[in-house]
């Protein structure tokens, strides 16, 4: 899609590892995950961005990195800058490494350091506003830290409590310009005042997770209910099976590094 200046959108994503049943999971109980339809369904993620105009920047696959695919996890990234996390799971760590140099070739990088903690999934963008998710995953040192290399470029860094879900990005995620879709027993609405509020299906309490991408909202097929309530408010679907990423606790915004390149 093209931007403001008419830059390119791009999304880096990472091929499924094939070790993804080895992944962290945190409040679902494992399940079998069919690797070859794990691998199918994101390959449909990958052309469902290019189809709305992304170019797909894909980092080599990391065969012993089992939640690598997640890859919105290890950076946040701003116009004026990407800044590296260091994500909440030991296990995760490396992960950022490959992300990092694929990252210099379009923004100067930064690193959030020990002891500060903080995952991708925990931010939430909103302009030039972030909520920050205070999760296991992202701490207090995690939550400064990035405060301070934003505020300089005239971001604003809120945390944000959470409950009941891995990271804010579960609970809550942007779906039109003045638009959140929001699980309201995981975080309080009330924390985007500013916005207009849409609530989660209560039968589908995982449908927050959304990756809005121009005018058009990428949703898992897995909850039609709220979709519905989507479509009644007047926006555009594309729809995703996302079942065997959703068993590793991933979800659609965790899948890819959106930028304007
Ligand atoms: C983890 O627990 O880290 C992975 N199994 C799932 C990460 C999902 N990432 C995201 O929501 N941003």
């Amino acid at each position: 899609m093209r931007g403001r200046e008419d830059r390119m959108t791009i999304a880096i994503t990472r091929p499924v590892s094939p070790a993804i049943s080895r992944c962290e999971l945190t409040h679902i109980g494992r399940e079998a995950i069919e690797l070859a339809r794990a691998i199918e369904q994101h390959e449909a993620y990958e052309r469902c961005l290019e189809a709305l105009g992304c170019r797909v920047v894909r980092l080599p696959v990391e065969p012993e990195l089992p939640d690598s695919v997640f890859v919105e996890d290890t950076a946040v990234v701003v116009d004026e800058l990407a800044v590296m996390t260091r994500p909440g799971a030991a296990s995760r760590r490396p992960e950022t490494a490959s992300m990092a140099r694929a990252l210099a070739a379009y923004r100067p990088v930064a690193t959030i350091e020990a002891p500060g903690t903080l995952d991708g999934g925990d931010v939430l963008r909103i302009g030039r506003r972030l909520f920050v998710g205070r999760t296991p995953r992202s701490n207090p040192d995690g939550i400064a830290r990035l405060r301070a290399l934003l505020a300089p470029h005239g971001y604003t860094v809120e945390a944000v409590p959470v409950t009941g879900c891995l990271h804010l990005k579960s609970a809550v995620t942007q779906v039109a310009p003045q638009t959140v879709l929001v699980n309201p027993s995981w975080v309080d609405p009330a924390a985007f005042a500013l916005h207009g509020v849409i609530e989660v299906d209560p039968s589908e309490p995982h449908a927050a997770n959304t990756l809005l991408l121009g005018d058009t909202l990428v949703v898992a097929a897995a909850y039609p209910r709220t979709a519905g309530r989507l479509e009644a408010a007047g926006l555009r679907l594309a729809r995703l099976e996302m079942s065997e990423l959703a068993k590793a606790e991933g979800a659609l915004t965790c899948c890819s590094v959106i930028l304007t390149g």
